[in-house]
């Protein structure tokens, strides 16, 4: 039996520039530590070999202690790691990986594949073949070599590569760098270890992307996995087991706020997310001032729970209701103000009962904010438009389009 442990994207040194700066060191110091967890799975599980496809380092110019850190990080496997380049990581004439061999930071068993030739493992009972990239971006098919290359009989055939399998995986990938979805069978693999598709992905029995093992994007795809690979001879099927090691959970919280339970379960799940939870949060629909106030106070005690909560509230819709405009206390001018636009709001003209509305909801946001009740809460607030926006800017302070 032989066992690896399948890896890719790690994309150390990413920078999360559009997060706010007290999260954004937290989420690039993860992708460091569970690298760790990879070493400590590696060794746990006796892996013969871990694979790393691509993609190691997320720049060419990250910094010296940054690609120190990273091959510091490998110290709790004593096996061989291999790794191609990706990417975001090729292997140019200088690279990332020229200046950490310069450096002396490479240790001896982390073993860089930066050619497209054999690599004989003979001890452990396999031979890889690597499909580097030598540039960013390629059009041809890079692990076509893969089909006539000669290794020894009675080792297993391992192919690594970075880039996109043909025809299968959506558009929604960083890089050209082509595949055939068949090549573990044309080249008679025993297993082709992929990487560039940061989820955890199968293309057939020997054909898997490892996805990357810290997500980073708020895409439900799987991420946050390793692969336990296990192959009991050569020609046997893998045998092939997802291994949970991400640290965060990235997560796209989508509601459409319609009647008062809705709120109620947007509620119950911003006050169930913990310290672990990365949330990108977007609210549509209608709701009352009350509402909005307690969706507020929701937002602001699940962001200091959460490690990073950024919210879009642009297309939530403050509709008053007659409580909340009685208790505005509006007389005088005002107060006919609001009666002409409550009128209009429930008019037979439809364009101008949403404009009324539009209206309403401004001036009735407006005076919320001068009650004195009001005015000490950090909840209630402007117009509609405005207390949408100021929630949203208060609750998006590390949202990406906040930040250039
Ligand atoms: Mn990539």
């Amino acid at each position: 039996m032989i066992r690896f442990l399948h890896t890719a994207d790690w994309q150390i040194g990413r920078q999360f520039a559009t997060f706010d700066p007290e999260h954004a060191p937290i989420l690039a110091e993860a992708r460091i530590s569970v690298v760790e967890r990879i070493a400590a799975l590696a060794t746990q599980h006796a892996v013969d070999a871990v694979l790393v496809a691509g993609d190691v380092f997320d720049a060419q110019t990250v910094s010296e202690r940054t690609i120190r850190r990273l091959f510091n990080a490998l110290a709790g496997y004593a096996g061989p790691w291999l790794m191609i380049p990706g990417n975001h990581d090729a292997a140019l004439a200088e690279s990332v990986w020229t200046r950490a061999q310069r450096l002396g930071a490479v240790p001896a068993n982390a073993h860089l594949l930066l050619a497209p030739s054999p690599a004989l493992f003979a001890a452990q009972g396999f031979a890889v073949l690597p499909a580097p990239l030598t540039q960013r971006h390629t059009y041809g098919d890079l692990t076509g070599w893969f089909d006539t290359a000669e290794t020894p009989p009675g080792l297993l055939r391992i192919g690594i590569a970075h880039g996109r399998v043909q025809g299968i995986l959506s558009e929604d990938i960083d890089s050209a760098n082509p595949i055939a979805p068949d090549r573990a069978q044309r080249a008679r693999l025993d297993y082709l270890a992929l990487g560039d598709w940061h989820g955890c992905k199968r293309i057939d029995a020997r054909t898997w992307y490892a996805g990357t093992p810290e997500p980073d994007r708020f895409k439900a795809n799987d991420a946050g996995q390793a692969l336990l690979v296990e192959i009991a001879a050569p020609d046997s099927e893998p045998v092939v087991t997802s291994l949970a090691v991400g640290q965060y959970r990235w997560q796209l919280l989508a509601a459409a706020l319609q009647v008062p339970s809705d709120m109620d379960a947007l509620q119950a799940q911003l006050d169930a997310l913990g310290p672990r939870d990365v949330v990108d949060l977007r609210v549509q629909g209608r709701t009352d001032l009350g509402g909005l106030q307690g969706l507020k106070a929701a937002i602001g005690r699940a962001e200091a729970r959460a490690r990073h909560l950024q919210a879009d509230l642009s297309t939530l819709q403050l509709v008053p209701t007659d409580e909340d405009i009685a208790g505005l206390q509006a007389d005088g001018y005002l107060g006919e103000l609001l009666t002409e636009l409550r009128d209009l709001q429930s008019g037979s003209d439809a364009a101008q009962a949403r404009t009324a509305q539009d209206a309403l909801a401004l001036l009735a946001g407006a005076l919320a904010r001068r009650l004195p009740t009001t005015a000490s809460s950090a909840t209630a607030g402007a117009g509609a438009a405005e207390v949408i926006a100021t929630s949203s800017a208060s609750a998006t302070t590390s949202a990406g389009a906040s930040r250039p």
